[in-house]
């Protein structure tokens, strides 16, 4: 399953006998938006180039400390999950890039591992390092934290540690590196708050300093867990602090699961616009914490209101003028406890892009005009409008003319039928 790539017959097949519904779907919504003065054409071509990377850390069944169940065919290999990968790619058209966890996902050869990549159409995105539990054999534990550990000896074998991710990414074509640290304390008095940042901005700069030129370093935040009493780099005004101190190349990386109930996170999203340091996003979904449910399936308007932030921001002459580059990068972040993890991948994948679509349906001079008339109603309206269009036939056509399926959930499931491993009976939409 996990040793050849599917292929273009197949999936064309697969197309098919969805060929006229979807051609009948896009004529109508082509006539509803050309109602709002809005070009379906426009719209499919700006939306054409949007991608997000896949985690490699996502491809096999996850679980809790109460237990994993896994999925009957899962990628095992790196290898494996570059085929995994470039499944999910040639489904949907959106996810050509793969973010690599380091050490769960090391190649073993990396020119090989680069070599079977490019076959696939695969480039890599952004490196993870791990400090967040101990590796075989590793001579210093993270216990009691990495790099804000009060002993020297260890805050070296972090540094060291994210110095080879961004030695391997440099070899594997990649172009940033991840840094989540679960540093912290489960107790009042365990550690000095204020000593603790500091230690973890000191060893943050040894990494920034060997970082090559046209490198980013993305610094997440978490409230909690594993640290249940605090966390070091714990909210974005941490990480903005660490960034601004770090310097231009570093910046922060916002996981949609990483913030307490009922956080504006889309306000988040523009303040660090703002502030010139939002780097990137890890998405998921969440109804508590870091769920890392799939993304759009429990709080689909969220992701829309942040996509509609970018967009805005993307627009907005004051933000070029500051940020000619901006481009903040897009990743996957889930853990697949219940669902096929590849099926949870690709649906997820479209949801980010359903989200993003939508957002480019804002009226953008509307929305300002109500705005500077303190017409909420009408303001409100504008985003509502957007979110409320089934832009369902847009994504598909996207895929149509990359060569990808028109329901990549469905060509999914044939694909598991040819090989043998079909598990329910294929109802269409
Ligand atoms: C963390 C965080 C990191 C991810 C690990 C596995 O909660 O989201 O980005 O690498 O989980
Ligand atoms: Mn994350
Ligand atoms: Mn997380």
């Amino acid at each position: 399953m996990f040793e050849a790539r599917i292929s273009r017959g197949f999936i064309e097949e697969a197309n098919v006998r969805l060929r006229k519904g979807h051609e009948d779907d896009l004529d109508a919504l082509e006539g509803q938006l050309a109602r709002r003065g809005i070009s379906l054409e426009g719209v499919i071509r700006r939306s054409m180039r949007f991608a997000v990377a896949l985690p490699s850390w996502g491809f096999r069944q996850g679980g809790t400390r109460f237990g994993r169940f896994p999925a009957p065919h899962e990628p095992q290999t790196l290898e494996q999950k570059l085929y995994a990968a470039a499944l999910v790619n040639d489904l949907t058209g959106v996810t050509p890039r793969i973010s690599l966890h380091i050490p769960w996902d090391t190649p073993d050869k990396v020119a090989a591992t680069r070599r079977t990549a490019r076959q696939l159409g695969l480039k890599f995105d952004a490196m993870n390092s791990n400090t967040f539990e101990d590796a075989p054999n590793q001579q210093h534990s993270y216990k009691s934290g990495s790099l804000s550990h009060t002993d020297p000896a260890v805050r070296r074998q972090a540094i060291e540690h994210n110095i080879r991710c961004i030695e391997l990414g440099e070899a594997l074509g990649s172009k940033a590196l991840v840094v989540w640290l679960a540093d912290g304390t489960n107790f009042p008095g365990q550690q000095n708050f204020r000593r603790a940042l500091d230690r973890t901005i000191d060893s943050l700069e040894n990494i920034y300093e060997t970082l090559p030129k046209d490198w980013r370093l993305l610094i997440e935040y978490k409230p909690f867990e594993p640290a249940f009493y605090s966390t070091v780099i714990n909210d974005w005004g941490t990480a903005l602090m660490v960034c601004n101190e770090l310097g231009e190349q570093a910046s922060c990386l916002v996981d949609l699961g990483h913030h307490l109930p009922n956080t504006n996170v889309e306000q988040v999203v523009a303040r660090l616009v703002a502030a010139n340091r939002l780097g990137g996003f890890h998405f998921n979904d969440s109804k508590y914490a870091d769920d890392d449910l799939s993304s759009g399936s429990i709080k689909p308007y969220q992701l829309f209101l942040i996509f509609n932030e970018l967009i805005d921001a993307a627009h907005d002459p004051l933000v070029k003028s500051k940020q000619p580059r901006f481009s903040p990068s897009y990743m996957i972040d889930q853990s697949h406890n219940i669902k096929d993890p590849l099926e949870d991948l690709i649906t997820s994948a479209v949801e980010i892009h359903r989200a993003y679509v939508k957002a480019m349906l804002v009226n953008r001079k509307t929305l300002t005009y109500h705005q500077l008339r303190n017409d909420v109603t009408m303001a409100e309206r504008v985003l509502k409008v957007a979110f409320e269009t089934d832009v369902s036939p847009i994504l598909a056509e996207i895929r149509r003319r990359k060569g990808c399926a028109i329901d990549p959930i469905l060509a999914y499931r044939q694909h598991l039928s040819a090989h043998g491993k079909a598990r329910t009976k294929l109802i269409s939409r």
